[in-house]
């Protein structure tokens, strides 16, 4: 009788060329190969996958992706950087200093990716209380707009229980500039970091994971990913007529302009403008919409 090789469970953890880490639905930890015909598979991939032996095996079988979150690279194309992500959590901190136009890209792509996303300011322990009462009125156009901006402090552990709620039942990844504190939120939201890391490089043959995504599992239910490439995602492969579904303030303006086609920039009659002009929409995101949508016209 030849052995009958059942499909298992799996979640891509991580991913290297043609080799993936699986995890199935007990825990344990396969390095697998990855079936060339299945493409690319990248961390956050629901697969099928068969045991060849001990913690080896072979993925046999990709599942639908409800999202998948791409990275531009600079001949044009895009890389994969994960999969299945229902969270978007915008990393920005005090240092070093953000910007409005960054916080507004990953915001683009989170509305048109249909995900929610989350502001955090990390590193609040390098303010005062007079540069804090600044800070957060930066932010205040991204809470009037609907979005949640919570402020942590990896370093004076605040903020974090607040985080960790928000991050409860979904697949979310931290994205935001080099150096903002992202590496630092994973390591203090997951306590058992280490030893997470340790058992992936020893099934990686001690290889490096640095470059590459990892997702690792909330210990109150989720999944966070670990992505070093996504501080320079861009936003340069939309259309400029798509980025106002991307600002979410425009939504209940976007069909009372006079044209139907209106671009929401130098039109008669836009009702978006006109809520900028109001102070309904803030007249700071406008003018940066108007910046970003030259921009994109001018690709
Ligand atoms: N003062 C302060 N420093 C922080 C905080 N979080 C992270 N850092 C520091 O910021 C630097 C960059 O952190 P890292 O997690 O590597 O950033 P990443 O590039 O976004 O992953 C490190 O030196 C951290 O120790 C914080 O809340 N407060
Ligand atoms: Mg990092
Ligand atoms: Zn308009």
């Amino acid at each position: 009788m030849t052995a009958d090789k059942s499909s298992l469970t799996g979640l891509v953890i991580t991913q290297h060329g043609a080799t993936a880490i699986v995890e199935d639905s007990e825990g344990q930890l396969y390095q697998c190969k990855i079936r060339r015909s299945l493409g690319r598979l990248v961390c956050g991939d629901r697969v099928q996958f068969q045991i060849e032996n001990n913690d080896n095996g072979i993925i046999t079988t990709l599942e639908k992706r409800s999202s998948v979150l791409e990275r531009p690279l600079n001949n044009g194309q895009s890389r994969l950087v994960a999969a299945n992500i229902t969270r978007i959590v915008v990393v920005m901190a005090v240092q070093p200093p953000f910007s409005e136009a960054l916080i507004d890209r990953y915001l683009v792509i989170a509305e048109l990716m249909r995900i929610q996303p989350v502001i955090v300011l990390n590193k609040t322990d390098l303010l005062n209380e007079q540069s804090r009462a600044a800070t957060l009125k930066q932010f205040a156009c991204y809470e009037h707009a609907g979005y949640s901006v919570l402020e942590t402090s990896v370093e004076k552990e605040h903020g974090l229980s607040t985080l960790n709620e928000q991050l409860q039942s979904h697949t979310s990844i931290l994205v935001g500039q080099s150096g903002v504190g992202k590496s630092s939120l994973v390591k203090a939201l997951l306590p058992d970091i280490e030893i997470k890391i340790g058992a992936l490089k020893n099934t990686l043959h001690g290889r490096h994971t640095t470059s590459t995504s990892v997702l690792y599992r909330l210990p109150n239910g989720g999944e966070l990913i670990d992505s070093p490439g996504v501080r320079d995602f861009g936003v340069w492969h939309l259309e400029a007529n798509q980025l106002a579904r991307g600002y979410r303030e425009f939504g209940k303006w976007l069909d009372q302009c006079r044209f139907n086609n209106c671009s929401h920039t130098h039109e008669p009659g836009c009702a978006v403008h006109a809520a900028a002009d109001q102070g309904d929409i803030d007249p700071a995101r406008y003018q940066r919409y108007l910046a970003m949508y030259a921009e994109l016209s001018a690709l």
